[in-house]
């Protein structure tokens, strides 16, 4: 395959292109929520889709990038919002950027000694957490929230570190690691 590529991000129609295009429902997640009670109701009624996330077409290679599209859908689970898993990366333990393409969001990230702060997902901003930083993203907004993430090609994720963790999901009408002054804004650290 050739390694050249430029797509839109807009309008998102990523498949034309060749991405795949991964659907998560709550069924597949519903162990991260804190309130089954809520999540069993919800599932009782249907399963909704939580986000979709689109590959974009790339060599497995360890010289190439990971980049993905994610559309996180507007919604809740009782008091907690629309969530992806959350994930660490296994060796090799390298960085994620994130860049807000439409709605607003949160990226929490955590390390392995339980640390938690928060960046923006937001049109406009671009937020790296480096190797060591397990992250989620949350959709604190009414709109679809879509971001574009970048990482090395190579990076297996790493799910169970991050359910041992259990990422403090975001609440409605609680504060955020945003308000409680977390937010890691600005500054290389
Ligand atoms: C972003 C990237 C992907 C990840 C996706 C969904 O696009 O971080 O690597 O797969 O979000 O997140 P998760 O795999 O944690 O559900
Ligand atoms: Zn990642």
């Amino acid at each position: 395959m050739e390694k050249l590529f430029s797509i839109p991000l807009l309008p998102m129609d990523y498949e034309k292109y060749g991405a795949l295009k991964t659907r998560r429902v709550l069924s597949q997640m519903k162990g991260l929520y804190l309130d089954q009670e809520a999540v069993e109701k919800q599932l009782a009624i249907e399963d909704p889709v939580i986000y979709e996330v689109y590959e974009l077409p790339h060599p497995n290679d360890e010289t190439d990038l990971l980049a993905n599209i994610t559309v996180l859908y507007p919604g809740k689970i009782g008091d907690e919002f629309y969530m992806t898993k959350g994930h660490f990366h296994l060796e090799p333990d390298t960085a994620e950027a994130v860049i807000g393409i439409a709605g607003s969001g949160e990226m929490l990230v955590q390390n392995r000694e339980g640390v938690l702060k928060s960046l923006a997902v937001l049109p406009g901003y671009i937020s790296y957490a480096g190797g060591g930083w397990g992250h989620r993203v949350v959709n604190t907004g009414t709109e679809q929230l879509v971001f574009f993430a970048v990482s090395g090609a190579n990076i297996i994720h790493d799910y169970d570190t991050a359910a041992k963790l259990n990422f403090k999901p975001v609440m409605k009408g609680e504060e955020s690691p945003h308000e409680q002054g977390q937010r890691a804004e600005g500054a290389i650290k």
